[in-house]
């Protein structure tokens, strides 16, 4: 019997290290459109977390005691808001402990009390509109400037540095082009400035005709539309054949290559207000574009290095609070100070960014460039 015990308390003492060493897999979930329109913005935002999670595992890290290796579990939410519900809870039954999404406001928004309910933080590289942030819950994290803050950014500037006259505006009735325009308008007005005409589509359509005969006879000068790149472009391309001149100028979403090859040689001249900085000159930024193409072969769109700075916060949060329990590291997610590529992230008391920025981006020889960025960095 002695000898039994003496066996028993050798098996423990020599199996007791490698247990305590035993790797541990955390999930970090992705949800955005890998089918469907806007399917190359999602696939931007996955690879940018797929980065993030193949240098973290590179980086061999422990927390609470443990080696951990990350994985990806990526969901197709379609863009589709009830889709979205779906394959949230599918995250949550999956047992990821974070999730980097959305592209689109319209899914976000039903979908974020999901996770909310799960205890789970979701941090979102894309989706602006300002309600997001604003339903109560205690697990929405932004990293990028709402539609108040970048589309106000526009109606201000559009009327002081433009001068902008007679401005229209044409929305796609998703929660974020429509909340994006309302944003804009209330900017205009504040700033002294003159909405002429008001049209609408939907996020499916690819003939405006009738909107866009309303505008050129509304004699406007500039043209701000809430909705997303590819439609955007085929919306300049019409306005060109329909001899409007008034200046193009988008939401945001809309300053990529998707745009470029929409709108053909239309696009030269068109106008939008994006998220951040322009990446090339963030001190690290240059280098994560040379990494992604390397690693995936293409270029970024305008959301990859905004989910990968979503990874790695996640990620970062786990370190500091020495676990990967959703309860534990949301809390030390807000009060983070992180310098992402994307340039300094904190949290303000709706989990939007202290220091939001938005940059004004032009094409010009058949390439946007950067105009102006507003927003100081603290
Ligand atoms: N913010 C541009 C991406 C589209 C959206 O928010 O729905």
């Amino acid at each position: 019997m002695k000898t039994l015990f003496s066996l028993i308390a050798a098996s423990a003492l020599c199996f007791t290290p490698l247990m305590a060493s035993a790797q541990q897999s955390v999930r970090i979930g992705v949800s955005a459109p890998l089918t469907g329109l806007g399917a190359a913005n999602g696939k931007d935002i996955e690879n940018g977390v797929r980065l993030a999670v193949e240098e973290a595992n590179a980086q061999h890290l422990n927390i609470g005691g443990q080696p951990v290796q990350f994985e990806l579990v990526s969901v197709d939410d379609q863009g589709d808001p009830r889709i979205g519900v779906q394959v949230a809870q599918k995250l949550v039954d999956d047992g990821v402990v974070a999730v980097v999404g959305y592209y689109n406001s319209g899914v976000a928004l039903p979908s974020s009390p999901i996770f909310a309910k799960a205890g789970i933080p979701l941090i979102d590289p894309a989706a602006t509109n300002p309600a997001i942030t604003r339903q109560g819950l205690n697990n929405v994290f932004r990293i990028i400037a709402t539609d108040t803050q970048n589309s106000g950014n526009a109606g201000t500037y559009a009327v002081k540095v433009t001068k902008a006259k007679r401005i229209a505006v044409m929305d796609d009735r998703t929660a974020f082009g429509q909340g994006a325009v309302e944003e804009f308008k209330k900017a205009v007005q504040a700033a002294g400035g003159q909405v002429v005409s008001e049209e609408y589509t939907n996020d499916k359509a690819v003939e405006f005709n009738a909107q866009l005969t309303n505008i050129k006879a509304a004699n406007a000068d500039l043209l701000y539309f809430g909705g997303l790149d590819g439609q955007a472009g085929l919306i300049v391309k019409r306005m060109k054949q329909l001899g409007i001149h008034a200046q193009f100028v988008g939401s945001g979403g809309i300053a990529d290559s998707v745009f470029i090859s929409s709108a053909g040689s239309a696009a030269e001249g068109a106008m939008a207000w994006e998220y951040g900085r322009p990446v090339d000159s963030l001190p690290e930024g240059r280098a994560f574009a040379q990494k992604f193409k390397k690693r995936f072969g293409a270029d970024t769109l305008t959301y990859a290095p905004f989910a990968y700075d979503c990874a790695w916060l996640a990620i970062t949060a786990m370190k500091q609070a020495n676990s990967v329990k959703p309860a534990v590291f949301m809390q030390t997610l807000r009060s983070i100070k992180y310098d992402g590529i994307t340039g300094h992230i904190s949290f303000d008391k709706y989990g939007d960014l202290n220091n939001p920025t938005s940059t004004l981006y032009q094409v010009k020889s058949m390439k946007w460039q950067p105009v102006t960025t507003i927003g100081a960095e603290k």
